[in-house]
C-alpha cells in the first residue's frame, strides 16, 4: 500500500466537513435517469497525477513520486502503476488516460523503449483485469523529446515522422490491448515559430497522412473506439495547426478523417483560444464531433494552460448542459490537471480529484435542474420562432430565393426589431435555479 492512512473516499453529503469525502459526488445517484457515474466517466491523468513533481519554468518539483522505487528504473514504472491503481480505487476513478512515456522511462533505443512498454502493459493489464479500471484513452508523447522540437507529423527531418509513426503504433498496440475507448492526438508541437522557414502546406498535409496511418493501423489490430484531436490554439509552439474545434473540424473533413475522428475538447485550451468550455462543446457536439473532454481551468490573470483542477461550479454546469444536450460523451471526462506547486503531498492528490470530481458532479445536478426546469430551452426555442412560420418557414425549408426575399422586404419597408436577448434575464434565472 502507497497512501497509508487514507481509506477509499466515501460520500457523506454537503454537510460535511471530512476532508476525504465526497461532498456532492455519489456515483450511484441517478440524474436523468442514470447513474452519476455513468454521466461522468472520469478518468485519471497519468502523467499529471503519477509522473509530475511540481515544477516550472523557474523552479525543480516539491513532490515526491518515487512511490518507494528509484526514478528512471523500471521498478519505479511498476511502482507508479501500484500507486495510479490504488490511487483510481480510492477515489472510485474507472479511467486512466496516458502518453507512451508516462508508463516506462524512454531507452535510447526504440526496440529497448518497445520491449519495456511491452512489460508494463501486461502489469497493467492483470491489474486491470483485477479491479474493472480501464483505460480512456492512450496517446504517444510527441513533443518532449528534443527530436520533435518542430514537430511530429509536421517535421522537417523525414526521420523524426517515421520515428513519430513508430511511436503511434505502438501506443496504438498498448491502448487497445488496455480496452481504450479513444486514441488522442494532441499537437503540441505540430505548428510553427516563424512562417519564414515553413512549409505549412506541406506541414498540414502530412499530419493528415499521419493520421490517416493511424486509423488504418488502428483498425487493423481491431481498434473500434474514435481518434480524437484535442485542439490547442498555442503553447508550446506560437502557432498550432489545431487551433480550436471549429479549426480541427474544417481540418478533419478537408482531409477526410471526420469519420474515424471526434475531437477531445479541453476547458483550458477552450479559453486560450478565447472562447468558452461551452462554445468548444458546442461547436463539437453541432458537428457531431464531440468525443471526450479534458476537465480543468485557467487562471485568467495568468493565461496560459495552468491545468488547475475544476472548482468553477458555473462553468461545469454549463459544460454538462452542453454534454447532456449532445446526449452524453462516447468517451469521458479526463482530469488533465495538477495540484499546485505547494499542494506537494498524497493527501493533496486526492482532495485534488474530490474538488474536481465534486465540481462535476454539482455541474450534473444543476445542468439537470435547467433542463428539468424547461426555461431556457423554451426561451431559445421560442426565440426562433419566427423561422417557424410565413417567410420564415420557407426559409427554414429552403424554398425561397434572394429574388423572393427582397420583394418580401419591400412589402416589410422596415422590419420590426428582434425580440429581446433577455441576457440578464436568463442569468438571473440561472443564477435562481442554481443556488436555490
Ligand atoms: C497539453 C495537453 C496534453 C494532452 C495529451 O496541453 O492538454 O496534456 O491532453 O497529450
Ligand atoms: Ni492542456
Ligand atoms: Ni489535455
Amino acid at each position: 500500500m502507497i497512501f497509508k492512512g487514507i481509506e477509499k473516499i466515501g460520500y457523506e453529503g454537503r454537510e460535511s466537513k471530512n476532508p476525504l469525502a465526497f461532498k456532492f459526488y455519489d456515483a450511484e445517484r441517478v440524474v436523468l435517469g442514470k447513474k452519476m457515474k455513468e454521466h461522468l466517466p472520469f478518468a485519471m491523468a497519468w502523467w499529471h497525477n503519477l509522473c509530475a513533481c511540481g515544477a516550472d519554468m523557474f523552479g525543480s518539483g516539491t513532490a515526491d513520486k518515487s512511490f518507494g522505487a528509484t526514478p528512471g528504473t523500471m521498478a519505479h514504472a511498476r511502482a507508479k502503476a501500484d500507486a495510479g491503481f490504488e490511487f483510481m480505487q480510492k477515489t472510485g476513478l474507472e479511467y486512466f488516460c496516458f502518453h507512451d512515456v508516462d508508463l516506462v522511462p524512454e531507452a535510447d533505443d526504440i526496440k529497448e523503449t518497445n520491449k519495456r512498454l511491452d512489460e508494463i502493459s501486461a502489469y497493467i493489464l492483470k491489474k486491470s483485469e483485477e479491479t474493472g479500471i480501464k483505460c480512456l484513452w492512450g496517446t504517444a508523447n510527441l513533443f518532449g523529446n528534443p527530436r520533435y522540437m518542430n514537430g511530429a507529423g509536421s517535421t522537417n527531418s523525414a526521420d523524426v515522422y517515421a520515428f513519430a509513426a513508430a511511436q503511434i503504433k505502438k501506443a496504438l498496440d498498448v491502448t487497445v490491448m488496455l480496452g481504450g475507448r479513444g486514441y488522442v492526438f494532441w499537437g503540441g508541437r505540430e505548428g510553427y515559430e516563424t512562417l519564414l522557414n515553413t512549409d505549412m502546406k506541406r506541414e498540414r498535409e502530412n499530419i493528415a497522412y499521419l493520421m490517416h496511418m493511424a486509423v488504418d493501423y488502428g483498425r487493423s489490430i481491431g481498434f473500434k473506439g474514435d481518434f480524437y484531436i484535442e485542439p490547442k490554439p498555442r503553447e508550446p509552439m506560437t502557432h498550432q495547426y489545431d487551433f480550436d474545434a471549429a479549426t480541427a473540424i474544417g481540418f478533419l473533413r478537408e482531409f477526410g478523417l471526420d469519420k474515424d475522428f471526434k475531437l477531445n475538447i479541453e476547458a483550458n485550451h477552450a479559453t486560450l483560444a478565447g472562447h468558452t468550455f461551452e462554445h468548444e462543446l458546442r461547436t463539437a457536439a453541432i458537428s457531431g464531433m464531440l468525443g471526450s473532454v479534458d476537465v480543468n481551468q485557467g487562471i485568467a490573470q495568468l493565461g496560459w494552460d495552468t491545468d488547475c483542477f475544476p472548482c468553477d461550479v458555473p462553468s461545469a454546469t454549463r459544460a454538462m448542459y452542453e454534454i447532456l444536450r449532445a446526449g452524453g460523451l462516447t468517451g469521458g471526462l479526463n482530469f488533465d490537471a495538477k495540484t499546485r506547486r505547494s499542494s506537494y503531498t498524497y493527501e493533496d492528490m486526492f482532495k485534488a480529484y474530490i474538488l474536481g470530481m465534486d465540481t462535476f458532479a454539482l455541474g450534473l445536478m444543476k445542468a439537470a435542474a435547467i433542463i428539468e426546469d424547461g426555461r431556457l430551452d423554451a426561451f431559445v426555442r421560442d426565440r426562433y420562432a419566427s423561422f417557424g412560420e410565413g417567410m420564415g418557414r420557407k426559409i427554414t425549408e429552403r424554398k425561397t430565393s434572394l429574388k423572393e426575399l427582397a420583394a418580401y422586404a419591400d412589402s416589410l419597408g422596415r422590419p420590426a426589431l428582434p425580440s429581446s436577448g433577455n441576457e440578464e434575464g436568463l442569468e438571473a434565472m440561472i443564477n435562481a435555479i442554481m443556488y436555490s
